[in-house]
């Protein structure tokens, strides 16, 4: 393309620092160096964990930063050494990297890939510790290896897959974070059976995408639960069978499922990032064998105790990140099963906006409005 190995001025949406929506400016984009793609994005959504870098939640998160990690697009260069993508193909950048080398991601058991920057100290940078943004002169922030909310971004080729040339980028963006996140947890993570009773607490995007999951893993009881009693029609709608309000019982949500179910749930998914919910979905599980999944990600620094006895009559407590999927080989077959009609998460996106009209999809986010609102360039 005529751009390659050029600067690009473009659009893109900037965290200044904590406490300061994303303000839309003009920004340059380095070319791709060694191992990096330049990615023309189309659509992309807002999830809450963009919002959380907005309140400064995170640990070791520089700014300013450009957020924004449900992205889908088309590749506009590559580096050197790229051998997975080409320019033209429909890619989703990924917030979880799978570099195809490390032990993690040689062993079945995790997709807690080694290059992964969630162990460095600082973690918003490209891996050779520079960023590709600038804007005034000033040095912009990558988050999560993607920055999905600017126009053009660089990300290293363990944070890219490549898609069917026909997906629908303006739905499959969903698949960078919040829907194989949540659909993956139930289907391959927690492997939730046919005929199981499963619980789910917060049912934003993540966890609606725990719901479809539950329901196409053929769970015969889904219990939602959430504090906005709005979320309840779109919840049945895909696949809740009951949904609850904890403002409506004077007991614990624990008890409340306890006495609903008999003796607990078979899995209880913690998809609120609340960490006062944690021990309540652990307390709700069936004695013997009930699992509790961690999906949301507290406030760095917070910690919840659990009394052993819970743990030693056989529940289990357990966590992971986006669905524990190896996301560079799992989402183009997410993708493809999308586009066979596996699944249907269309009834996840509320709103579709030009992405000038940022602000108002966070606002929507944080006033309960909007499961996910996608943004197009
Ligand atoms: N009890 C019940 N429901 C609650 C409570 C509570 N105490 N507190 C909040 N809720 C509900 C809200 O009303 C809302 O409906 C829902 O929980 C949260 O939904 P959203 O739309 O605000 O957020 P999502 O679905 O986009 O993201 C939620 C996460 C918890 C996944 C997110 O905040 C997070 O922690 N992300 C980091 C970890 C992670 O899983 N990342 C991958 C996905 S980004
Ligand atoms: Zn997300
Ligand atoms: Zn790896």
């Amino acid at each position: 393309m005529a751009t390659a190995g050029k600067v690009i001025k473009c659009k893109a949406a900037i965290i200044w620092d904590v406490g300061q929506l994303p303000s839309v400016e003009e920004v340059e984009v380095a070319p791709p160096r060694s191992h990096e793609i330049r990615v023309k994005i189309v659509a992309t959504g807002i999830c809450r964990t963009d919002y959380h870098v907005v309140k400064g939640i995170f640990a070791n998160i520089d700014y300013p930063v450009i957020v924004g990690h449900e992205g889908a697009g088309i590749v506009e260069s590559i580096g050197p050494g790229v051998t997975c993508v080409k320019p033209g193909d429909k890619v989703i950048p990924l917030c979880l990297t799978q570099c195809g080398e490390c032990s993690c991601c040689l062993s079945p058991k995790t997709n807690c890939c080694l290059k992964n920057h969630l162990y460095e100290p600082i973690q918003n940078l490209m891996p050779d510790k520079t960023s590709r943004f600038t804007c005034r002169g000033k040095q912009i922030h990558h988050f999560l290896q993607m920055s999905t909310f600017s126009e053009y971004t660089v990300v290293p080729e363990a944070s890219i897959t490549k898609i069917h040339n026909d997906a629908p980028l303006d739905k499959v963006c969903l698949f960078g974070c919040a829907f194989s996140t949540g659909y993956g947890t139930a289907i391959n993570y927690a492997q939730v059976e046919p005929g199981s009773t499963c619980a789910v607490f917060g049912l934003g995007g993540v966890g609606l995408s725990v719901v479809i999951g539950c329901k196409v893993a053929g769970a015969s009881r889904i219990i939602g639960i959430d504090i906005n009693k709005d979320k309840f029609t779109k919840a049945k709608e895909l696949g809740a069978t009951e949904c609850i309000a904890p403002q409506d019982f004077k007991k614990p949500m624990n008890e409340v499922l306890v006495e609903m179910t008999g003796l607990g749930v078979d899995y209880a998914f913690e998809v609120t990032g609340n960490i006062d919910i944690v021990v309540t979905a652990l307390k709700s599980c069936h004695l013997g064998h009930g699992t509790c999944v961690l999906v949301g990600e507290p406030p760095a620094g917070a910690q919840f105790s659990v009394e052993p006895i819970l743990l030693l009559t056989g529940r289990k407590l357990t966590g992971c990140l986006v669905g524990g999927w190896k996301l560079k080989d799992a989402v183009p077959k997410l993708v493809s099963d999308y586009m066979n009609k596996k699944f249907n998460m269309d009834a996840l996106i509320t709103q579709t906006l030009p992405f000038d009209k940022i602000t108002e999809g966070f606002e929507l986010l944080l006033a309960g409005k909007s499961i996910r609102c996608i943004l197009l360039f």
